[in-house]
């Protein structure tokens, strides 16, 4: 049974809210589910997902209800190059989110150290402030954490803790700059309208340093793929990171805040910190000397149009399909192997949507009947960083970004 929202404080939210004006108010049609029709089974143990719908969005894979915690099934990578919003993939902490907005009282406010804190509605914010556009990926750090050997704790994700849409909003060195940063600012935080449903649990805030924060391609954006964000990806505001890990990308956002010092609150530490080394892993039992907080994302690639366990008949050549991405230098070559990684041939890049973006790739391949093999993809980017070929590993089974295997048998 799905139940999206039933506990008392986001009521108690929702009956205070008596005008809801120009709102989005999707998730006040509550519905209780009927048992899932339908459910998939990801490869490592208890990883049956039923598929349930939720407001704004098709079946998708659910691990938690409250918080809701939905994944992407992995054929709908196959279709598009961006991630339908209806099939985004949705991750919370915090149970209790926000039901509708009312568009009438919602402001971004920015303080801190700042020499005029200020607050905006979504209407200023879209008229005050030139907008950009920016293709990037959105990806849990936990993605495929499930496949984490020895197994870790933590949401047991498959490959569909991410998606890639065209993200629209204003600069947020823009934002930053009208209200004028005082000379000490280092770090600026970011807070969400989700709250904690037990007391004791720390809201969720992180924080960029000023740096990667003033950088050209962050946004704060009002628009998925040319439509309001749904409200479970964060409606009206999320944060834009491009090239990080989505923890940064900060949903319902509502507030900033200028620092004059790192954030040492709980989720940006100890929560969200990886070993401080080369590759962010270590062995099974061993510990970190030190610990940083996880930032930017590790080149990956996917196959998208053959499931692993797959009979494939091949009258002809087949067409391998995928999709490849990193932190933002951009994808310089995709490499594919059919023989357990003894030989690779570079796929055939698709369109270019920008350095952030999943980029397609696809590849013609002879294969013989009545077989087996294994299909593999191996991305490289522009600075010649590569997937692992061996899964790395860490005990939150974030940064994951083996070469993954896809067996298949043909038949004739
Ligand atoms: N306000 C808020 N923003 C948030 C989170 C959250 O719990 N609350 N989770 C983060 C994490 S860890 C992820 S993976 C992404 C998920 O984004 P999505 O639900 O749009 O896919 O949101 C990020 N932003
Ligand atoms: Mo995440």
């Amino acid at each position: 049974m799905a139940h999206f929202n039933s506990d008392g404080l986001t009521r108690r939210r929702l009956l205070q809210t008596s005008l809801v004006v120009g709102g989005l108010s999707v998730l006040g049609k509550q519905s209780v589910l009927a048992s899932s029709p339908k459910s998939i089974e990801l490869p490592f143990s208890r990883g049956d997902r039923p598929l349930v719908t939720f407001p704004e969005k098709r079946p998708l894979m659910v691990m938690t209800t409250r918080p809701p915690q939905l994944e992407t099934p992995f054929p709908i990578f196959n279709d598009d190059v961006f991630t339908p919003n209806d099939a985004f993939f949705v991750r919370w902490h915090l149970a209790n989110i926000p039901t509708s907005i009312d568009l009438q009282t919602f402001r971004l406010s920015i303080r801190g150290r700042v020499k005029q804190p200020l607050s905006f509605s979504l209407k200023d914010l879209q008229e005050q402030f030139e907008p950009v556009e920016i293709a990037a990926v959105c990806q849990c750090a936990g993605n495929s954490r499930g496949f984490s050997e020895p197994r870790v704790a933590g949401g047991q994700w498959g490959h569909g803790a991410m998606g890639n849409a065209l993200w629209k909003g204003l600069r947020l060195r823009d934002l930053l700059e009208k209200v004028g940063i005082e000379s000490d600012a280092q770090h600026v935080r970011f807070d969400g309208l989700d709250r904690p449903v037990a007391d004791g649990t720390p809201d969720f805030l992180k924080s960029l340093p000023l740096n990667d924060a003033t950088a050209d391609s962050v946004i704060v954006a009002y628009a998925m793929n040319g439509e309001p964000l749904p409200i479970l990806n964060g409606f009206p505001l999320r944060l834009v990171v491009p090239g990080w890990y989505a923890t940064y990308w900060v949903k319902m956002l509502n507030d900033i805040e200028v620092l004059n010092q790192e954030d040492h609150k709980f989720w940006m530490d100890p929560a969200y910190r990886i070993p401080d080394n080369a590759c962010g892993c270590l062995e099974p039992g061993e510990k970190a000397k030190d610990k940083i907080p996880i930032s930017t994302m590790k080149v990956r690639s996917f196959i998208t149009n053959i499931h692993d366990g797959a009979t494939i008949d091949i009258g002809t050549k087949i067409l391998v399909k995928g999709i490849a991405f990193d932190q933002g230098y951009g994808i310089d070559q995709v490499l594919f192997s059919s023989d357990g990684g003894q030989h690779w041939k570079a796929a055939k890049l698709g369109k270019d949507y920008g350095d952030f973006s999943f980029r397609q790739w696809e590849i013609a391949v002879s294969l013989k009947p009545v077989q087996s093999y294994q299909l593999q993809s191996l991305a490289i980017n522009r600075i010649g960083e590569s997937q692992q070929l061996h899964p790395k590993w860490n005990p939150n089974g974030y940064l994951r970004n083996a070469v993954e295997a896809i067996h298949v048998r043909t038949q004739g």
